[in-house]
């Protein structure tokens, strides 16, 4: 099968409030939507990419100039018989995962729809719902902390994690801990810390936490693993996991007991299976990440949620937490227990409101095979 129309846009939707990080502080979102056409069936993708480059090394302008000379170039002359042959169309392009996994999840909600299969159960997906989260940004002083992570628990959430950075851990962490006893709460550093700060790390360890996540700078594996003996909570790695190759060398080396999984960072649902996989052999748990997707990547990822081994809460919240108003006319509701459920409809499951997509479009391109 030949892809006979690609379309991509730019947009814009600004979030229900600022999020902060250890890096960065965004208003909204400047991510990637793909559209792609065959015979009377659509497939929709999301690249959930920063607008500037202070997560990994991609932004929303690379992966334009990236998918508009390169990947689109190359999926169009490729014939696909499953989504499986996407990494292929793409392994002559070095790195640029986030750039090609929004192509690639296009793809599989197409044959979602060609083939009348949800997403969920194309991946392999064994739950009817996923538990999820909260990521709670940085927050200006420690009561804000508390107001915000209180609506969270009101709202319904069960798990809340907490962006740290140096001069915003310890005491915020205890704070919460405090008020919340027995809330499941693990916090994520954003690759702010260095190895010599393995001491200030470890007084996390009084507050019983489900992990830490990636402490230590974003291309790092082995630091981590020098890390991991000095802190009695387990240490999850994100941004320094970008292929099951990194996976495997990290469990090889004991750099972490969790990993967490955003399969846009590691290039899309293929490999992004393989470290699922992997990790399961290995008895060590994955949970899903979160880039504050729209309800389209959204869709994708309580899809992959649904594997087996992603056994602890995602950063996969309701819509509402992040939108006011979002592109699609189905958002998800958090259900009590603090779950999602998975769609069983074809494909990802979302309902694209395409004039609302065409309000917040920045910028579009379109293509067609030569
Ligand atoms: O709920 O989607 C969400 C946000 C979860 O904290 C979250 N994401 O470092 O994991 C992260 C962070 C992130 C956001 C990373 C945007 C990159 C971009």
């Amino acid at each position: 099968m030949h892809i006979e129309r690609v379309e991509i846009r730019r947009v814009y939707m600004p979030y229900v409030s600022p999020f902060e990080t250890s890096g960065w502080r965004e208003e909204g979102i400047h991510h990637i939507i793909i559209r792609l056409d065959v015979d009377g069936a659509t497939g929709w993708g999301e690249t959930p990419i920063g607008r500037n480059p202070f997560y990994n090394e991609e932004n929303t302008d690379t992966c334009w100039i990236l998918q508009r000379d390169y990947l689109i170039p190359s999926l169009l002359q490729t014939d696909l018989s499953s989504p499986y042959d996407v990494p292929g169309a793409f392994a002559k392009i070095r790195g640029n995962r986030m750039a090609k996994s929004g192509l690639e999840f296009a793809v599989w909600d197409l044959f979602g729809h060609i083939e009348g299969r949800s997403m969920a159960a194309m991946l392999g997906g064994t739950r009817s719902e996923v538990a999820v989260g909260v990521s709670v940004g940085i927050q200006k002083d420690i009561d804000t902390l508390l107001d915000v992570v209180g609506e969270y628990l009101d709202d319904g959430y069960r798990r809340i994690k907490l962006k740290i950075k140096p001069g915003w851990d310890i005491e915020p962490t205890r704070a919460v801990r405090e008020k919340w006893p027995d809330l499941a709460l693990q916090v994520d550093a954003n690759s702010i810390y260095t190895l010599g700060d393995a001491e200030h790390l470890a007084e996390l360890d009084e507050f019983n936490l489900l992990l830490i996540e990636q402490p230590l700078p974003h291309d790092d594996i082995f630091d981590h693993a020098k890390l991991v003996p000095q802190v009695n909570t387990p240490i999850c790695l994100d941004e320094s996991i970008v292929s099951s190759d990194h996976a495997r060398w990290a469990l090889e080396m004991n750099a972490c007991g969790i990993i967490n999984i955003k399969p846009s960072r590691i290039g899309g649902f293929v490999d992004a299976i393989r470290i699922h996989d992997l990790c399961q052999a290995h008895n060590v748990p994955v949970w899903h990440g979160g880039m504050l997707e729209s309800g389209i990547g959204r869709a994708s990822n309580v899809a992959l949620a649904s594997l087996p081994n992603f056994s602890l809460p995602g950063d996969i919240s309701a819509n509402s937490r992040y939108f006011h108003r979002d592109i699609v006319t189905n958002p998800f509701t958090l259900n009590e227990g603090s779950t999602l459920t998975v769609p069983t409809t074809p494909g990802c499951g979302a309902i694209v409101d395409e004039a609302y997509l065409e309000e917040v479009t920045v910028d579009k391109l379109e293509f067609r095979p030569q």
